[in-house]
């Protein structure tokens, strides 16, 4: 855990523009993204597997909030640190909420794909959100189902997601902090899309390692060739996830 810098031009955009001593090809921005959602969903879970690229079997509910720091590289030059704040489930109801989502980019609202319950709670953190925020002035949103390697105990079903996510302006995300599905393509479309950079599809999902030590593997299984296989070799610019 890193403690939050003070983030200089919020609320909303970046947070410092172009560096202009050392190097002025290169841009640097700085984005608040907090992450919201009943306790349990995976937030904590979420943010580790993005910032350090696992996962832990057990977690300790997060008491009021955490920050973490990821720097993320995008295509031409530009350098995207997102200053990642962990919310614990609790504080929907609670008197910090708004001081947390205070001058932040983007909000990342997740869910238990396999709890619907989880799913109907977005809306009291989405009233939450956009009380907080003019309309003008409202951050990023984006929805996140997670746990998805629970697809045989999933109940939230893909197309009520995908509606959720258009009738409330978020962009939809299905990920698994467990496996790392999807994980660093939902952060880097955040970034990429605050920053306003557009990526190729296979920009983004070169970004995703999938963990495939907990599934069993069939030896003579093969390899698929399909979005989750093996990418073609980069030949444009590339993003990088440090
Ligand atoms: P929170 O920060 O939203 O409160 P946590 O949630 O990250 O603490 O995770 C709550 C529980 O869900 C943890 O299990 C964690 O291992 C599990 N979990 C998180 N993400 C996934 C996922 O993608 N798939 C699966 N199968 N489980 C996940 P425990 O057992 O510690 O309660
Ligand atoms: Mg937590």
């Amino acid at each position: 855990m890193t403690a939050a810098p003070p983030l200089a031009g919020l609320p909303g955009g970046p947070a410092s523009g172009a560096n202009d001593d050392s190097d002025d090809e290169v841009e640097h921005l700085q984005y608040k993204v907090i992450v919201v959602g009943d306790g349990a969903v995976g937030k904590t879970s979420l943010i580790n597997r993005f910032t350090q690229g696992g996962f832990a079997q057990s977690y300790k509910q997060t008491i009021g909030v955490d920050f973490f720091n990821k720097k993320i590289q995008l295509p031409g030059n530009i350098n995207v640190t997102m200053q990642i704040w962990d919310i614990g489930g609790q504080q929907v109801g609670g008197k910090m909420l708004g001081k947390y989502i205070y001058g932040c980019a983007a909000v990342i609202f997740v869910y238990d794909v396999t709890n619907p319950e989880t799913f109907k709670n977005v809306d009291d953190w989405y009233d939450f959100v956009v009380r907080e925020f003019k309309a003008d002035k409202r951050p990023y949103m984006a929805l996140v189902g997670n746990k998805n390697d629970l697809q045989h105990l999933r109940q939230v079903k893909p197309e009520k997601h995908s509606l959720y996510a258009i009738e409330h302006q978020m962009i939809p995300h299905q990920v698994s902090a467990k496996t790392g599905d999807r994980v660093q393509s939902l952060f880097t479309r955040v970034a990429a899309d605050l920053a306003g950079v557009q990526l190729t599809r296979s920009e983004v999902e070169q970004t995703d390692v999938v963990v495939t030590a907990a599934i069993v593997q069939h030896p003579a299984a093969p390899v698929p060739d399909g979005p989750r296989g093996p990418q073609p070799e980069k030949e444009e610019s590339s993003c990088a996830v440090q």
